[in-house]
């Protein structure tokens, strides 16, 4: 009794917490407005019929109990059909009451942005276990670390380069699945700039828990040289520890990671097929690193990029995330985690140097 009792108030003080990064009834947007809206009329309704149902069972009990030295048997009812009409239909007309915002609200969710909304689109693909986001109206890909324009309608298409995903970011919008070569769509807006927290919610395999992304929305101006920085091309370096990292870097990492403009790049075409019509997305094999050293995390979002985590990483990187290269197969396409390549010191301080000169 006492377990369940402290188990009960950790769990509502758990709800109680200020920080809440991933609270859907924190809406930073309309879409997510939408949501809590809804959640919050059905939660008073549902309040309301609660206190009158237990508000009713308390009276009825006290008022009725059975008295001392009161032997008379209680009446004996068997069947009321107009009782039990009233009893039925009463929950039939909450529940389609409730149910004409609930789906209005699902079908309002579910449209497709006007042309005239000038949405920005974003790709989204999920992999195990990592994200990446392709920005095909500007021509680049980041991983992981989404970067959207306050005000401005963003329309994701989402798919899967493998297994079945979830993108979720709780104070834009609701969850979506990332499925194998079907195609889904979210809408998500925010109000105003700042960083919002998702993670994929729908268990993928070992590393699902790592599987976190990031939604920073930027003003305007901000989002313009955003993008004008992440559209230029990975600066190849010529001198010192970076120039160094570089040669490492095209022996042993090329296989999997573009640098956008550096050489031949390394992708495979997935196929998403949204009501009978296909549609091809270049799925890349890892996360593209041409910017690497403007992300603030790294490893589908869980760590922060310090050269600390990075130098742990670079050693062995399923010593931070569980992963399974073993199971890799480069030439299938299929990539379940970053190898250990029993890199020098040496070698890991140059491709530090490399990647965080990667602006
Ligand atoms: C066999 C394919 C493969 C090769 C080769 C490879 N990596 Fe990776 N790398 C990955 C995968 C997959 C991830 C994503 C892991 C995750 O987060 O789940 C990754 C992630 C990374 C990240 C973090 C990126 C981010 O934004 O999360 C860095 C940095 C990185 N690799 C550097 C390197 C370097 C440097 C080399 C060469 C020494 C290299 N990788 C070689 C597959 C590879
Ligand atoms: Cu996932």
């Amino acid at each position: 009794m006492l377990v369940l009792l402290v188990v009960l108030v950790a769990l509502v003080a758990a709800g109680c917490g200020t920080e809440l990064p991933q609270n859907s009834l924190n809406p930073a947007g309309p879409e997510a407005r939408k949501i809590d809206g809804l959640f919050w009329l059905v939660f008073w309704i549902a309040a309301a019929i609660f206190i009158l149902v237990e508000g009713a069972l308390i009276f009825t009990s006290l008022r009725f109990r059975r008295r001392r030295n009161d032997a008379r048997e209680v009446e004996q009812v068997h069947g009321n059909i107009r009782l039990e009409m009233i009893w039925t239909m009463i929950p039939v007309v909450i529940l389609a009451a409730i149910a004409v915002p609930t789906v209005s609200t699902i079908f309002d969710l579910r449209r497709a942005p006007d042309p005239g909304e000038n949405a920005l689109v974003v790709n989204v693909i999920g992999h195990q276990w990592w994200w990446e986001f392709e920005y095909p109206e500007y021509g680049f890909e980041t991983a992981n670390e989404m970067h959207i324009p306050v005000g401005r309608t963003v329309y994701l298409n989402i798919t899967s380069a493998d297994v079945i995903h979830s993108f979720w970011v709780p104070q834009l919008n609701g969850k979506r699945d990332a499925v194998p070569s079907r195609l889904n769509h979210l809408t998500i807006t925010a109000d105003e700039p700042g960083l919002y927290l998702g993670q994929c919610a729908e268990f993928c395999g070992l590393s699902h828990a790592d599987m976190r992304h990031r939604v920073y929305a930027d003003s305007e101006a901000d989002f313009a040289v955003w993008v004008a920085d992440q559209q230029k091309p990975a600066e190849i370096p010529t001198a010192g520890a970076a120039a160094a990292g570089w040669e490492t870097f095209q022996i042993l990492c090329t296989a999997c990671h573009n640098s956008d403009g550096t050489g031949t790049p390394v992708s495979r075409q997935i196929v998403a097929t949204e009501a009978g019509e296909e549609f091809t997305f270049d799925a890349a094999l890892a996360p593209n690193l041409t910017h690497f050293g403007s992300r603030t995390t790294f490893a589908g979002s869980t760590l922060e990029q310090t050269v600390e985590h990075l130098r742990t990483w670079l050693a062995n990187p399923s010593d931070l995330k569980p992963m399974r290269p073993d199971q890799n197969d480069i030439a299938a396409g299929r990539i379940l985690g970053m190898p250990n390549f029993e890199l020098t010191d040496e070698q890991i301080e140059e491709l530090i140097a490399l990647l965080e000169g990667w602006q």
